[in-house]
């Protein structure tokens, strides 16, 4: 009955028309499984190098004699129960490592599985309550890095690897992951053996519980910050989505993920909801791609490559899209290669030349954002953020999710770094050099 109160509420915020509440869930239901039911891809491995058949843990004080020393403060504002957090990562040697709450390390070991075993030693930090902050200090520097956080308790898996030993992560698409019932999330971070930070927040995947970070330095440069989203973006995303289902018939809302008590804990983009249903968008963009190479035969689409090359003309002719000075040509896009960027003519190859280096992110973010067609589209990158996604087809996810950014930062699709005059920036990345704290913030943004 708690699905349907909550459902009830979403869609009675968002429908004019209550005959359009629909009888049946709009969002994708996780059922948490076991092992038998990991999918290994490279989307959730962290693959390290094999060090011993068993786990092994190393005190704070061994820890803190190697090299690094990274204070990370995480300031739990989170309203709805127990929030655990994970910090886990590739140390100098490439082996996996998660990073307890008293600075102590524990290297997991599959202990040579090829089936994934569970994590058992403890690698959970418990959130102290709302309100309130934790530090632990990083005594190492670490790659590929992560600071999950997660309301219970997230479900790690080590597996034998040809060459070493892997780290098993949660899935975001895997409905049947054993976490996929939980609400997660993770920002990323690299501390570098130059002792430099590259914290980074992303919704180019999904957005799960709510995370925002801040970082300040000790070179006079100030303190940089992430807000992200606001506390109850996924919620209001999700509204965003049922309600252009219902405009469009397309099953965006299915892209919220719901745990089998109604509780939403994931919104996924529309390239990682393919891989739960790849007929649905199948050919969400066919007709639009059609009507853009159909103008773009008779008008030149001018591609500013901000670069030294300067503008480009580009022009279809026969079904490739041809622009001057570029090694190749582009073939029509599926609405795949527009989720993603990287596949179709959006894959870019050794050998392709600055040209089509610069020429893919600006297409592909006209197309994600639907400005080929406007007033001005013939310019790109041209138009500004107010003409983003303002017809469809579309990006619907990535509208909403800039939406309800409060600062406008965390890319929303891969190359959401193009704009017209390098002013704009949605990158959530904070770096530095001379890091002091780095500090966390779950459930709710630094006011
Ligand atoms: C890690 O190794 C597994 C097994 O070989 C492979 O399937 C997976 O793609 C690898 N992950 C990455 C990120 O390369
Ligand atoms: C931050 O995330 C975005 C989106 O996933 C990615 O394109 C970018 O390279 C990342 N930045 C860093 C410094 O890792
Ligand atoms: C955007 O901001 C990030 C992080 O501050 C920085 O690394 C990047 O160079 C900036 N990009 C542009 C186009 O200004
Ligand atoms: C989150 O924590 C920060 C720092 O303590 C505080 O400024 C902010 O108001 C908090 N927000 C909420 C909603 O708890
Ligand atoms: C759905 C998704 O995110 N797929 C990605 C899995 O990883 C490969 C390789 O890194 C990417 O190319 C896919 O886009």
């Amino acid at each position: 009955m708690r699905t349907l109160t909550i459902l009830t509420a979403l869609i009675g915020a968002v429908a004019a028309a209550p005959s359009l509440i629909p009888r049946v869930s709009p969002f994708s239901i996780a059922k948490p499984g076991g092992v038998d039911d990991i999918v290994i891809t490279a989307n959730n491995t962290l693959n390290g190098t094999y060090h011993s058949s068993t786990t092994v843990s190393k005190h704070a004080i061994q820890a803190r004699a190697q090299a690094g020393h990274l204070p990370i403060q995480l300031v739990n504002n989170f309203s709805g129960g127990q929030v655990n957090a994970y910090i886990s990562g590739l140390d100098t040697d490439n082996r996996v490592v998660f990073v307890r709450g008293d600075g102590s390390l524990v290297y997991p070991s599959s202990g040579g599985s090829s089936v994934p075993v569970p994590i058992s030693t403890p690698i959970n930090i418990a959130l102290p309550a709302q309100g309130q902050s934790i530090t632990v200090n990083v005594p190492i520097v670490i790659s590929s890095a992560r600071i999950y956080f997660s309301v219970g308790n997230l479900q790690f898996f080590m597996v034998k690897i040809p060459n070493g030993d892997g780290l098993v992560q949660p899935s975001q698409f895997n409905l049947q992951d054993p976490s996929s019932g939980l609400l997660w999330g993770f920002v990323e971070l690299t501390y570098t053996t130059d002792l430099a930070v590259f914290a980074n927040i992303s919704y180019v995947d999904f957005v799960g519980i709510i995370l925002s970070m801040s970082l300040s330095t000790t070179d006079g440069s100030g303190t940089q910050t992430t807000k992200g989203l606001g506390s109850s973006a996924l919620t209001q995303i999700c509204q965003g989505l049922v309600q252009q289902a219902s405009v469009d018939g397309f099953p965006w809302s299915s892209m919220c993920i719901a745990n089998s008590g109604g509780t939403l804990v994931r919104a996924l983009s529309p390239g990682d909801y393919s891989v739960i249903n790849a007929a649905a968008f199948q050919n969400y963009w066919s007709a639009y791609v059609d009507q853009v190479w159909s103008h773009y035969t008779s008008t030149p689409l001018t591609i500013n490559t901000q670069t030294s090359a300067g503008s480009v003309n580009c022009q279809v002719s026969g079904s490739t899209l041809n622009c001057n000075g570029d090694n190749r040509g582009y073939a029509k896009p599926t609405a795949g290669d527009i989720w993603g960027c990287n596949s179709g003519p959006f894959a870019i190859q050794g050998g392709d030349n600055a040209v089509h280096a610069a020429v893919v992110p600006r297409l592909c973010a006209a197309f994600v954002r639907s400005t080929l067609l406007l007033a001005g589209g013939n310019v790109q990158p041209g138009l500004g953020q107010s003409s983003y996604y303002t017809v469809s087809p579309t990006n619907h996810y990535s509208r909403l999710v800039h939406q309800f950014e409060i600062d406008g930062r965390g890319y929303a699709f891969p190359y959401d770094d193009v704009n017209p005059d390098g002013n704009e920036n949605a990158s959530g990345t904070l770096a530095s050099g001379a890091p002091n704290v780095l500090t966390v913030y779950v459930g709710a943004p630094p006011s």
